[in-house]
């Protein structure tokens, strides 16, 4: 179907803007953006057909607002999940809320309290700004546990915090001792 399809291109779009441009020969920006024509011509030649219409359809139905297209139309990245190397995204830093929520698994909660959060592969830790969306990001590893960061406390520390242009809040480690387990 039609919303299949769109699913299968934003997790190639997800593969390419965040992690692996390489795979089609593509070079990313230092802001993470790349040339929408190179895109679509280098996905052709390995066997990705994405026409611009349906590009842009991707973009503007995604469900998370995954990626951005640039003033000028010429160009697109992916909002947040970035590991590739070399991409800095240039947000500008934000004062975050007093509680902000962390979605993960149970089985990752033991090293979580050892260790923090950690950004894994990840540029950032992720984080959401209320427990429904972040009771969904772990649902995605399995049985889910939300977890709340004392943001404002960390920040006054002297940590950044950024906004993503899709809502996700992201920073760097997340010492243990701003973190409230259930
Ligand atoms: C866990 C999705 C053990 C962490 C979402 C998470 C998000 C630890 C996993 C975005 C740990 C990394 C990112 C520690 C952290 N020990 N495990 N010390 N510290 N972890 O996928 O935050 O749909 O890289 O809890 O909406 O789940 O892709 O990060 O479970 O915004 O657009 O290590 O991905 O967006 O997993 O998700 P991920 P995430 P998209």
């Amino acid at each position: 179907s039609d919303s299949n399809r769109t699913v299968a291109i934003s997790k190639f779009l997800s593969l390419i803007l965040r992690h692996s441009p390489g795979t089609i020969g593509l070079t990313l920006d230092q802001n993470g953006w790349a040339d929408i024509d190179e895109l679509i011509t280098r996905a052709a030649k390995h066997g990705k057909r994405i026409t611009p219409e349906l590009l842009l359809e991707v973009v503007a139905d995604n469900d998370k607002k995954r990626f951005a297209i640039s003033d000028d139309g010429k160009r697109i990245r992916a909002n947040q999940g970035h590991s590739v190397a070399g991409v800095d995204l240039a947000l500008v830093p934000v004062t975050p809320p007093p509680l902000l929520y962390h979605g993960t698994a149970s089985r990752f909660t033991a090293s979580i309290r050892d260790q923090g959060l950690i950004p894994a592969s990840r540029h950032h830790v992720h984080l959401s700004a209320d427990t429904a969306t972040a009771l969904s990001v772990g649902q995605r590893h399995g049985v889910p546990v939300v977890l709340t960061v004392q943001a404002l406390a960390l920040h006054e520390q002297g940590q950044e915090f950024y906004l993503s242009a899709n809502g996700v809040w992201l920073t760097g480690p997340v010492n243990k001792r701003f973190i409230t387990f259930p």
